[in-house]
């Protein structure tokens, strides 16, 4: 309860399964497509296993390691890329240690607004600030901007806190 008041979120406590499972999906012949869920909150030390349901898809973390776009995952956690998963039932699964917020993209998709926000823990980090917090840094002039697409597809910190797993509004 303290704990809760103290982050100014009161959540419900994060999904305790070990392994929590994310659907890569596309619907009406590619014409919609996304992560479902698209939001939830888990406990620090759970495995993630993206799934491909239909098309092709990756699972791309926010990160200047991949392709120069901006840190949206914590600092202390590692970026991660799946390459193309093309058949169905292929995954790709991660174990997330570091508490805070991590959001990826689809590399075919981003643009497309095909991305998901992961809450381990608590919901902190550079993944918590805004979109374009990193603009008036110099030394991040590279980093790209997230496409407005995506940037409208994330729920809010405040929503996963609350409901702990978004589903794909499809
Ligand atoms: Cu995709």
């Amino acid at each position: 309860m303290l704990a809760g008041l103290a982050t100014g979120l009161v959540g419900i406590p994060a999904l305790a399964e070990p392994v929590v499972e994310i659907r890569m999906r596309s619907v009406e012949g590619g014409a919609h497509v996304g992560f479902d869920p698209v939001g939830l909150l888990v406990r620090p030390g759970t495995t993630v296993r993206w799934i491909i349901e239909a098309d092709v898809h990756t699972t791309t973390a926010y990160h200047p390691a991949n392709d120069d776009h901006a840190l949206r995952i914590p600092e202390g956690a590692e970026p991660w890329d799946s390459d193309y998963l093309v058949n169905p039932g292929d995954s790709f699964e991660l174990k997330l240690s570091v508490e805070g917020v991590y959001d990826y993209f689809c590399a075919p998709h981003e643009l497309a607004g095909m991305v998901g926000r992961i809450i381990v823990g608590r919901p902190t980090g550079p993944g918590s600030r805004p979109f374009d917090y990193f603009k008036k840094d110099s030394t991040k002039a590279n980093w790209k901007s997230v496409p407005p697409a995506a940037r409208t597809a994330f729920p809010s910190l405040e929503e996963i806190m609350r409901k702990r797993l978004i589903p794909w509004p499809g």
